[in-house]
């Protein structure tokens, strides 16, 4: 039975890869880092807790993470820890390199130490591309990262080419666009806005607070792309990947999209930091902002092209937005006041 080893797997990803990859028959080990397994809801969601073998292990101490991969030596790698809040990077710069750059730097090291013959995926973003000139962002386009978060992962995606290059690693580098679902964590845009306005429904809470309306993504759902991620790792092509749909939405364009799911009628009105949206329907106001909320440097526009993992490995994305949206905020509906938080 091949070994898997997932870290990061209390996050959203690490949840949806953990549970197609038992599916599968796969021997499940999950990194968690001392005191973290309060972040089980996801796997405990998906009724997996039981069968995932989680192992205490901490990526930013080397000696640590060369005894994990003494004792499971996995088949196969998947790193998705991080500090993966841009906004938080701001605040926590050194933590978010630690983890996210030097975390990968001992990862590879040690697997070079033991010379383990293993297949690597690393989880990049499109954070690095941060302020983008192309219209589209290919494997080819210029990075030019916008926070410590963008900087740190590109350090580790550069790394991960030079390992690939110099010492044969078998690492893939995915560079996946934002990815969203019912189980992304209350502090990214997405899932603030559809539990937010599932609670103003509710009448419990008065409107929601957001920061840049005007930011465009390109927002794809997390299940496709671990079908992705999955796809690269157990592939003979050790290469870097887009993982996007080349489909964009603002941010108003997803508040307004959830919000008339829920049956309001919004309406937005003011300009900047003066603009709300109200419901037409009770004229009351449902968001406003709040200047906490922008960030200290923007990422404004990012769409991905998907052509070549579409070509080398026959990915595409399946569920649009508007479907992904639906999910969401039926999910927000239905669980509603059940105290499911995913952290
Ligand atoms: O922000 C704007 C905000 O925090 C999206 C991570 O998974 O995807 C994610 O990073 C946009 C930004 O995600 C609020 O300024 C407006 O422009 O949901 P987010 P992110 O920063 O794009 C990439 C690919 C990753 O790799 C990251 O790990 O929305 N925005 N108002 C807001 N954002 C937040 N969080 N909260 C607001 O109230």
């Amino acid at each position: 039975m091949k070994k898997v080893l997932i870290t990061g797997i209390f996050g959203e990803d690490g949840a949806f890869l953990a549970k197609r990859l038992l599916s599968q028959g796969f021997r499940v080990f999950g990194l968690a880092r001392r005191g973290g397994s309060i972040k089980s809801d996801r796997l405990r969601y998906f009724g997996i807790l039981d069968d995932v073998e989680i192992k205490n292990s901490e990526i930013i101490d080397f000696s640590s993470i060369l005894k994990l991969l003494e004792e499971i030596k996995p088949d196969v790698i998947f790193n998705l820890a991080a500090q993966s809040f841009v906004q938080d990077s701001f605040i926590n710069p050194w933590m978010t390199s630690n983890i996210n750059y030097f975390g990968v730097l001992n990862l590879y090291e040690a697997i070079r130490f033991l010379k383990l013959d293993c297949k690597v995926y690393q989880a990049s973003t499109s954070e690095m591309y941060g302020k983008t000139i192309d219209d589209v962002q290919t494997e080819k386009s210029p990075f030019n990262p916008q926070s410590p978060y963008g900087i740190s992962k590109l350090a580790a995606h550069h790394l991960g080419v030079i390992y690939r290059e110099t010492y044969k690693l078998k690492i893939s580098n995915g560079i996946l666009f934002n990815h969203e679902s019912e189980l992304r964590g209350r502090e990214f845009v997405t899932r603030k806005i559809t539990s937010q306005l599932v609670e103003v429904k509710n009448e419990s809470r008065d409107f929601v607070l957001l920061g840049n309306l005007n930011a465009v993504r390109d927002w794809g759902y997390a299940a496709d792309y671990v079908k992705a991620i999955e796809m690269m790792n157990f592939s003979e092509v050790n290469d870097d990947f887009v993982v996007a749909t080349n489909n964009i939405t603002s941010v108003r364009e997803f508040f307004k999209k959830s919000a008339e799911l829920l049956d309001f009628k919004p309406m937005f009105s003011g300009n900047n930091a003066e603009e709300i949206c109200t419901d037409k329907k009770t004229n009351k106001v449902i968001m406003k902002i709040d200047k906490n909320y922008y960030r200290p440097l923007e990422v404004d526009y990012l769409r991905g092209d998907y052509s070549k993992i579409n070509s080398t490995l026959g990915w595409k994305p399946e569920t649009s937005v508007d479907e992904m949206i639906e999910k969401m905020v039926s999910f927000d509906l239905e669980n509603y006041n059940k105290n499911i938080y995913f952290i």
